[in-house]
């Protein structure tokens, strides 16, 4: 039985509803300052999600636009992503910073918990340092960026999600073994992620990801609840817990 040493959580849809508050309304802006014409609608970035990466998502959305034209003053197409995403990231930030990206139910009682009984903790990401850092500061504190033995994020990995590159990054540099640590995620790319990494993982779901097939996963909930705000079980076991706490964490990880 593998002793539970460490949560993994993943930013994005998982520590807060970023990709409605955060980052579509930031792509869409730096569309506007760059004079184009783009406007990613709820329903257009739900799809677009499929892909990983904003950059990446940048250029397949290109891709599906064949009449697009290189703007002037770029010398390639990675060049002008790099410009676009680097605006959207400095609007992203803003909005952080500007407390118009909340934290999801549960996640600071859980994490606060954590650290009370030294359950070390790490980020497994796909977006950029600057906006775990933004999001981070401004939800729990600036301290709060030295709760975190790990934050795995972005480029600094080669590949990624749903490759295993970044949940593999965050166990190597925990020094553990996958099987002493719990992931959280909220898409089937990220279940992928970290359950191709040996992590078994709890996914909270939320209106862009509810559909996706969730099968790998240890336990599938709405959120992590609050004592007066139970989460609803989507799939897997939690015998009479109304939130996930540390104890229900540990029941899971050491099944
Ligand atoms: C979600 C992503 C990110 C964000 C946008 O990452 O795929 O690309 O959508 O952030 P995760 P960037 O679920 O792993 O947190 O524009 O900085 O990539």
């Amino acid at each position: 039985m593998a002793e539970l040493k460490a949560l993994i959580f993943d930013v994005d849809g998982t520590l807060a509803e970023t990709e409605r508050d955060g980052h579509r309304p930031a792509f869409n802006q730096a569309f506007v300052d760059a004079g184009l014409d783009w406007h990613w609608s709820t329903e257009r970035y739900g799809e677009l999600l499929e892909v990983s990466g904003g950059k990446e998502r940048i250029r397949a959305f290109i891709e599906s636009k064949p009449d697009f034209v290189l703007p002037e003053g770029f010398a390639d197409l990675t060049e002008f992503v790099r410009s676009l995403h680097a605006t959207k990231t400095k609007y992203y930030t803003q909005y952080a910073i500007e407390g118009r990206i909340p934290l999801r139910p549960g996640v600071e009682r859980l994490l606060s918990e954590a650290r009370e009984k030294g359950v070390r903790l790490a980020i497994a990401t796909t977006t950029t340092p600057a906006n775990v850092q933004a999001l981070l500061a401004s939800t729990l504190g600036t301290e709060s960026l030295d709760w975190f033995e790990v934050i795995a994020a972005g480029d600094m990995v080669p590949h990624k999600k749903p490759a295993p590159d970044v949940f593999e990054y965050a166990i190597s540099h925990l020094n553990l073994p996958a099987e002493n640590c719990l992931a959280f995620e909220d898409t089937n790319n990220g279940l992928l992620s970290a359950t191709q990494t040996g992590l078994k993982t709890i996914v909270t779901v939320n209106d862009y990801t509810h559909t996706q097939d969730f099968s790998k996963a240890a336990l599938v909930i709405s959120d992590l609840g609050e004592p007066d705000e139970p989460f609803k079980v989507v799939f897997g076991e939690v015998g009479d817990a109304q939130y996930l706490d540390i104890a229900l964490a540990r029941k899971i990880c050491e099944a």
